[in-house]
């Protein structure tokens, strides 16, 4: 389906109800939490009620943006039990990524997804999606633009942190000379670049430094260039950080220059194992992470682990290396 096909589409479904719960996906990061408030604003503009639901913490990207306040699980289903309410996911389309929220769409009275992975496991009612997209932020930009809808400085900033964010600052093979062009129209329409940029690339609380330190110490270069780091909740708690607060530290391992691919797992308060991957090179991360019951991108992708943490190493350098051989 076409942008243009799918605008008419998506004005009927955002005029036919009065209220809507926006999701993304677990461990919301800033593309999902850009696009949830820009949705949720163009929805409250149009005079609609619109809630926000995600899986996972959104803290770390208060300090960017502007953000819509949250819902919690208890609050999302009461809220849906108590009004007939649609559902719009983001940034999302398999079922098994709305995390501990995957029965929320049963509950709705409709259900789009609007994304930019790769489908595999698609249950909305109509899916929207362009896998080219650098961001959810770009497709929502575009679809904001051709429907007419406004795009106030705090929406503009929302869609900028997205777009910023999936595609590493403007510096990911995802970024074109469009994902620049939209990153300026989002400027002149009020979006702090500067601001955006420096607190999601360039600020860091002394404690994160020395995770990052940490996690560079335990860092291991194998001799077929992959780089891998896991850090346990011991580990976490001895430099006084809260796991579930850490990311970005997958990046920042990433920069090593003999690293090919990179994968960093971190024990969260759970005990669960979340597994970051990167690739610099055509080994596609996205194909291991889908092994995991994760996804992603060529370059960027995640997945969780049971554990115990040993283990989930062991079974993704396995995973890693049977990906390069394909492409040997
Ligand atoms: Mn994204």
């Amino acid at each position: 389906m076409t942008r243009e096909d799918f605008v008419p589409v998506l004005l009927d479904f955002m005029h036919r109800y009065d209220r809507y719960l926006i999701a993304g996906h677990l461990n919301p990061d800033g593309d999902c939490i850009g696009a949830a408030t820009a949705m949720a604003l163009a929805l409250q503009s149009m005079g609609k009620e619109a809630f926000v639901y995600f899986d996972g913490s959104t803290d770390g990207y208060t300090r960017m943006a502007d953000l819509y306040p949250t819902l919690d699980l208890e609050e999302s289903c009461a809220l849906m039990d108590m009004k007939p309410c649609a559902f719009i996911l983001l940034d999302a389309a398999d079922d098994h990524r709305l995390g501990k929220g995957k029965d929320l769409p049963g509950k709705a009275v409709d259900f789009i997804c609007i994304d930019h992975h790769v489908q595999t496991n698609v249950y909305a009612r109509m899916t929207y999606a362009e896998e080219h997209a650098c961001a959810t932020c770009e497709i929502l930009y575009h679809l904001f633009r051709i429907a007419g809808i406004p795009i106030n400085r705090r929406m503009a900033n929302a869609l900028f942190m997205g777009i910023a964010f999936d595609t590493g600052g403007f510096r990911h093979t995802n970024t074109s000379a469009s994902t620049y062009r939209i990153a300026g129209e989002l400027i002149d329409m009020g979006a702090d670049h500067k601001k955006i940029l420096n607190q999601m690339y360039h600020t860091h609380s002394l404690k994160e430094m020395k995770i990052l330190g940490e996690a560079y110490r335990k860092a291991k270069l194998y001799e077929d260039g992959i780089l891998a780091a896991e850090m346990t909740r011991a580990d976490f708690l001895k430099s006084g950080a809260d796991p579930d607060e850490i990311s970005g530290i997958v990046d920042r391992l990433a920069e090593t220059s003999e690293a090919l691919v990179t994968v960093f797992l971190r024990e969260n308060a759970e005990g669960k194992i979340i597994i970051s991957l990167r690739s610099k090179g055509k080994t596609d991360v996205s194909r291991v992470a889908r092994q995991f019951g994760g996804g992603g991108h060529v370059p960027a992708a995640g997945c969780t682990h049971e554990g115990p943490i040993l283990l989930a190493k062991e079974e993704l350098l396995k995973a890693i290396r049977a990906e390069m051989q394909t492409e040997a």
